[in-house]
């Protein structure tokens, strides 16, 4: 089926770092409005803002305190109206990011339920600690540590699988999925079109018992991904298709056997999920502790979802993750490598994502130390590893090269003070290439990477073969990757010189595109160069 959300071309806005209009160095809804030219000029066709409702910013804005709310940094509800009346003038829909494993401990349902008589007490999974201190159970939450909070006021722990500010809300209790129900139809009301859920399935607790597992968060056989999950998702689905909107679930753990379950059409739960499996390519364990990179994994991995998973969404950045150009592709050919990635991104099968910055190829942060960096994860994990005595070098070689910091920078607009994305002080230090690396020195450069982006966004639009045909996989090599998308009446493939090399290939056909501009092709490639050609 050609459903409207497959032909969408997403693009994440951070609120914080995209555009501040007020100068007091965050960014802010006005100042989305003010770029949604821009984001028309792009091609993009779909917005997911990160969180904009009240919060108290412990995890910027994925603590919630009020879910039908914007939060004053970012404006007013009238500026939220506003927004996505100004984007649908230019055929582009909002969709806002739904959390709902957790709320803010501001949140008014957490401040009443501290008292055991309240009848919001149930909302949030309460428990009694042991003697000595002793936690209610042995589970290690997503932020490192232990996930129990105790609250003295009513003597008892409360759950949280992120940060203490985070307490897990208990959907054993009827009242939260109906609450939530009137917040989607709020939202959908006011003309979204549709959610990006936070952590989505992660819901549903089988039982709050400690676990024999000692590994990586102890804990999660009782809430990743279980039937209680499934039904709330198909309870919520309902409300949703009566708007003909549209879902993406942040899905952790999953396997493609697991986001089959979530989001297979027949299943009528969420429509597409973000998969982790090719963002953990280049990772040991944990997050924290990075291994290099290599491409034959990382398509294999990208090749397994094609082909396991009806409908993909496409993605290599967001504001989680490291920057995709250092990380998967080539400081030396920085511009050339970010164009070999985004051809990646728009001829694989499925929706794909451009995170702000991407599209101009930005870079990770450039701190010195930790008092630069503001990320709640970033700064519990290295409080962890000084407990640890993990000395201070070690620590922040970590830190640099996994810190959500990296792509949370403000957004780099112009060569000026601020970078044109504030005239006061931003809120978290801007990279310093923003001289060279910016919106403007792009524009109007038919060279540039944001220009590629341009080109690929209006092929991808235009060309059937691109958005529906099959996919197939030729070569998954450390420097060399090739596929074909096989459409009714032609076949694409899409070869990719994934190193700092010229490389000669066996490929032939006519040139549709080559990242280097070049319009014939005898097998050989430039580095980093990516070409789409047509015919086998
Ligand atoms: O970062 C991860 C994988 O590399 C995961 O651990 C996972 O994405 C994650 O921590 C969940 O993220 C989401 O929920 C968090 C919030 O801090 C993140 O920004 C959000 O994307 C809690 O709401
Ligand atoms: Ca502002």
């Amino acid at each position: 089926m050609h459903e409207w959300w497959k032909e969408a071309v997403v693009y994440q806005i951070y609120p914080r770092s995209f555009c501040d209009s007020n100068g007091d160095g965050i960014g802010d809804i006005p100042g989305i409005i003010s770029k949604l030219d821009e984001l028309q000029d792009l091609g993009v066709t779909l917005l997911w803002l990160s969180p904009v409702y009240p919060s108290p910013n412990e995890d910027n804005g994925y603590d919630i305190s009020d879910y039908c709310g914007i939060h004053p940094d970012f404006g007013t509800m009238e500026d939220m109206e506003r927004l996505i009346a100004e984007a649908k003038k230019r055929d582009m829909g909002i969709i806002m990011d739904l959390v709902i494993n957790h709320t803010s401990t501001a949140h008014p349902w957490f401040q009443a339920s501290r008292n055991v008589e309240s009848p919001y007490r149930n909302y949030y999974f309460w428990r009694k600690g042991g003697k000595h201190g002793k936690l209610p159970n042995n589970w290690t939450g997503f932020f490192g540590g232990n996930c129990w909070e105790y609250d003295e006021r009513s003597g008892e722990y409360y759950l949280h699988l992120f940060a203490p500010h985070q307490p897990d809300l208990n959907y054993y209790e009827p009242r939260v999925l109906e609450e939530i129900k009137k917040i989607l139809r709020f939202w959908l009301d006011k003309g979204i079109a549709g959610f990006r859920c936070d952590v989505i399935n992660i819901l549903w607790k089988d039982s709050l018992e400690s676990s024999p597992k000692k590994l990586i968060l102890t804990g999660s056989e009782h809430y990743l991904s279980l039937d209680g999950t499934h039904n709330i998702l198909r309870q919520l689905r309902q409300i949703i298709d009566e708007y003909n909107a549209y879902t993406v679930g942040e899905t952790v753990f999953v396997d493609t056997k697991k986001a089959c379950d979530l989001c297979a059409p027949e299943r009528h739960e969420l429509h597409t999920v973000f998969g982790f499996e090719h963002m953990e390519c280049d990772q040991k364990i944990v997050k924290w502790l990075k291994t290099s990179h290599h491409w034959g994994k990382f398509m294999e991995t990208l090749a397994k979802w094609q082909n396991e998973v009806p409908w993909n969404t496409i993605y290599l950045e967001n504001h989680d993750q490291p920057r995709s150009i250092p990380r998967f592709g080539s400081r030396r050919y920085h511009m050339e490598s970010g164009k070999l990635l985004a051809t990646l991104l728009f001829t694989l099968k499925g929706t794909p994502y451009v995170y702000q910055g991407q599209e101009i190829g930005m870079d990770d942060f450039d701190f010195t130390s930790m008092a630069q960096v503001r990320d709640v994860e970033s700064i519990n994990v290295d409080k962890l590893l000084k407990s640890a005595k993990i000395p201070s070098t070690l620590r922040w070689k970590m830190i640099r090269a996994t810190s959500r910091d990296n792509a949370r920078t403000p957004m780099q607009w112009k060569n000026k003070l601020g970078a044109g994305f504030t005239s006061g002080t931003p809120w978290l230090g801007i990279n310093s290439n923003y001289k060279t690396i910016n919106v403007e020195a792009q524009k109007n450069d038919p060279n540039s990477l944001r220009s590629w982006y341009k080109t690929l966004i209006a092929l991808r639009k235009e060309n059937p073969t691109l958005l529906w045909g099959d996919f197939r996989l030729l070569e998954a090599g450390d420097t060399l990757c090739a596929y074909q998308r096989v459409g009714e009446d032609e076949t694409l493939t899409i070869v990719l010189n994934c190193c700092d090399q010229m490389q000669q290939t066996q490929y032939t056909g006519d040139v549709v595109l080559s990242s280097y501009g070049s319009h014939t092709f005898n097998g050989a490639l430039l580095p980093w160069e990516a070409v789409i050609l047509r015919g086998e």
